[in-house]
């Protein structure tokens, strides 16, 4: 399989759910609070002995998932923390040697399996916990400034060796893994620092059909990418203005990762979140633009998503479910961006998102007598296509046609979805 036949699914499904969840939970400020706080191993030790999470049943996580029209799933199976959810052989700071005493990554694959959606590990190639990884290359690393720790002898090949064989355990144990996501390389620590042939040949081995994201390096904007740099790109906390296109001006399936407040694991202060408004348009966005959007929760200590992250997920859910063949197998449009909104595309049929709807009848550049029938996606009701009263004397708009929303249900106040089915 080449990348264009395994990212076919996935540039389908559009729309998935992010989930980051571990220890970071129980002091609730954030999953980068070891770093920012500078917390030795021994003083992270006590969310490991406490790590408890009494609330969790990943069964409800995919309902909320699936509600929200969300097509598939990317757990952190280990943050830079090092802490596994999973059961390796490899190291004892995992899930199954706290209270919690289970594997909870096999619990949520089965879950995600059973309500019929994709399932993704996020894995952190930077770890914090391992003793064989570099503190000094890592400015972000919790005991960078500690001389003690600077003076230990690093042996990174033991790393590598720990870290490919935890990738063999997710990718063996746990069935077909559909997304593979790696975060992240920086400065020097890119590619083949990682071994990251070696590794992208032993994953393929074992999961011939699986997609992998481009932070372990590489160029994948490059008309000949090295083998590691990935199926597609991840822009974090930016939907990129312009696509991703790579060298020849191909597009390049990408996914935008975004937060539903300001934090990746839950923050317990945090309130910032985004309205249900915001994220429709968000993902909306990513889709007139060929992309992918991953969005965020960060379950609890006990291991419950929020409540507001659940709002904000129903609502999106009841969006989708009117209008989500306005999302679903859509692509960008090749008409330029109109006026009050974006365009969405699937073969014949074009989906206007109008946003904007001003006074008056909506103007459509470029399509007079191209289309065949308008509808509203939401309800299905017919719209008409019309020439507006002395319209010949308007110069610009010759080509153009107009639909009069007037009499028509009222517009959904996040995103009213026109259907236009072209000829
Ligand atoms: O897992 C999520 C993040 O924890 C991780 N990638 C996503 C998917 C990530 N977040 N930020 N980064 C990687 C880049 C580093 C950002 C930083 Fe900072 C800015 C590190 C130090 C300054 C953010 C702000 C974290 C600490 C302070």
């Amino acid at each position: 399989m080449n990348r264009i036949e395994r990212t076919k699914w996935f540039l389908d499904d559009r729309f998935g759910m992010f989930i980051h969840w571990g220890l970071y939970a129980i002091p609730a400020r954030g999953e980068w609070v070891r770093s920012r706080e500078k917390m030795s191993v021994e003083d992270y030790e006590e969310f490991f002995e406490e790590f408890n999470p009494t609330n969790y049943n990943p069964k409800e996580w995919a309902r909320a998932a699936k509600a929200a029209g969300q097509k598939y799933a990317v757990l952190t199976t280990k943050h830079h923390d090092g802490f596994c959810l999973f059961d390796s052989k490899l190291t004892d700071y995992k899930a199954t040697n706290t209270p919690a005493k289970r594997d909870l990554i096999k619990e949520y694959v089965e879950a995600f399996r059973e309500e019929g959606l994709k399932v993704g590990f996020y894995y952190s190639i930077i770890d914090w916990y391992h003793e064989h990884y570099p503190a000094f290359g890592d400015r972000n690393h919790p005991m960078r400034d500690n001389e003690d720790f600077k003076d230990k002898n690093i042996d990174f090949d033991q790393y590598l060796e720990y870290m490919h064989g935890q990738v063999r355990e997710l990718l063996t144990n746990y069935g077909k893994i559909d997304i593979m996501w790696f975060d992240f390389s920086y400065d020097d620590m890119t590619g083949e620092k990682w071994r990251a042939t070696e590794l992208i040949n032993m994953i393929r081995e074992i999961q011939p059909d699986i997609i992998i994201d481009n932070r372990l390096g590489g160029n994948i904007k490059s008309s000949n990418p090295e083998i590691y740099a990935g199926d597609f790109y991840s822009p974090e906390q930016i939907v990129p203005p312009g696509g991703i296109v790579d060298e020849n001006g191909e597009q390049i399936p990408w996914e935008a990762c975004i937060t539903l407040n300001d934090n990746w694991g839950y923050h317990s202060k945090d309130k910032n979140y985004k309205s249900p408004k915001q994220v429709i348009r968000t993902l909306v966005e990513c889709v007139s633009k060929n992309g992918n959007l991953l969005l965020n929760v960060g379950p609890d200590a006990k291991g419950l998503i929020p409540d507001e992250s659940i709002e904000i997920l129903e609502v999106v859910g009841k969006w989708m479910r009117r209008n989500g063949e306005s999302i679903y197998g859509c692509t960008a449009s090749s008409l330029p961006k109109p006026e009050w909104g974006r365009y969405t595309q699937n073969g014949n049929k074009l989906y206007a998102h109008v946003y904007d709807r001003g006074i008056g009848p909506i103007y459509f550049a470029g399509l007079k007598g191209k289309i065949k029938k308008a509808r509203l996606l939401a309800d299905g009701s017919e719209l008409h296509v019309q020439t507006p009263w002395m319209a010949e004397q308007y110069s610009d708009i010759e080509s153009g046609a107009f639909i009069n929303l007037a009499g028509a249900q009222l517009p959904d106040e996040m995103d009213t979805v026109i259907e236009l089915e072209l000829f």
